[in-house]
């Protein structure tokens, strides 16, 4: 059994593809190694000037056109279905961001890597707040951009249980070797008790588990170490550099200022860091979830 629905198609016209190029490339090759014997001085001392063949032009615009004709059929006949999911697949929110995947179940469950049911049809709905990124199920034969702004999907039938990778297939900065994340496929008993399993959370952070959520720490580190962007650790209180409309100015980081560098990353650029990288979290946080951030950062001494 293959791992999807579209294995079959996909590999069947790779190596439509393949076996005609392999053919072409040999067969011309060939031919060009007997016309180097055949028609070297010795055998043919005075060269023929040949003016043309109808026939043999009819031919090899003939041929080449079929066979591309043959292998456009079975590219689109094996795209096609891939833009038309079934009514019944069960959708999830698939969200590409620098530099981490999010996918949201239909009951609201959150997860950085997908489990699926086998045999049941999953369209991923594909949203982007950043940059351009792409959904790539290599194993699947799947790919599709995420567009900021856009409406993409992708759709498949997961057949084979197994863990497979996902990744990110548009260099979307830095760490976008970090979107590497996996697809796990079981069987339905065991994807129910996934399911209805919740992390435990006890003993985090609600403001850490925010950070992780919203992949603030692909870019800040909690121990001190430079990464995208400054570290958090002792973040609170600190006096530094900070580039408002070019102008260097010293600070002292405060609540109003954290606040502001969530809500609005760009208005005051941390110095020896680059502006723009940051998103804007003022439509995506709640001052609630800011205010716990905050007050998980400040215990980061
Ligand atoms: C794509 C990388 C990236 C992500 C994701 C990101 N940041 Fe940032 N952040 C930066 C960069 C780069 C800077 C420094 C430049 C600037 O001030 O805009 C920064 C600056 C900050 C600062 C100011 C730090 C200082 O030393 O002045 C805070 C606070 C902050 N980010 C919080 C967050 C929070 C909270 C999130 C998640 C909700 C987040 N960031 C997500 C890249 C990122
Ligand atoms: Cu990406």
């Amino acid at each position: 059994m293959n791992a999807s629905n579209f294995v079959e198609s996909v590999d069947f016209t790779l190596y439509l593809i393949l076996g005609i190029a392999v053919f072409f490339l040999v067969g011309i090759t060939a031919t060009m190694i007997y016309f180097l014997f055949r028609y070297r001085k010795k055998r043919n001392p005075v060269a023929t000037n040949i003016e043309g063949h109808v026939g043999l032009e009819i031919l090899w615009t003939v041929i080449p056109t079929i066979l591309v004709l043959i292998m456009f059929y079975f590219g689109w006949s094996g795209y096609k279905p891939m833009l038309s999911p079934p009514d019944d697949a069960m959708e999830i929110e698939a969200i590409g961001q620098m530099w981490k995947w999010t996918f949201i179940y239909p009951d609201g469950k959150t997860v950085d890597s997908l489990v699926l049911p086998v045999d049941k049809p999953v369209k991923l709905n594909l949203k982007s707040p950043d940059v351009l990124h792409s959904l790539y199920i290599p194993a699947f034969r799947i790919k599709q951009d995420v567009v900021p702004g856009g409406s993409n999907m992708m759709w498949f039938i997961p057949q084979k249980p197994g863990k497979y990778d996902i990744l990110c297939a548009e260099y979307c900065g830095q760490l976008h070797s970090y979107m590497l994340s996996s697809l796990t496929v079981v069987d339905e008993a065991t994807y129910q008790t996934w399911l209805k399993s919740a992390p435990d959370l006890s003993n985090e952070h609600p403001g850490l588990t925010l950070l992780k959520k919203n992949a603030c720490i692909s870019c800040h580190t909690l121990d001190g170490n430079r990464l995208v962007g400054p570290s958090f650790k002792g973040l609170m209180g600190r006096t530094e550099t900070v580039i408002v409309d070019g102008q260097e100015k010293e600070i002292t980081v405060d609540r109003a200022y954290l606040i502001e560098s969530i809500k609005e990353p760009n208005a005051a650029i941390t110095a020896t860091y680059q502006p723009g990288l940051m998103t804007p979290y003022k439509d995506i946080l709640s001052d609630a979830d800011i205010d716990q951030i905050i007050a998980y950062i400040e215990t980061l001494k």
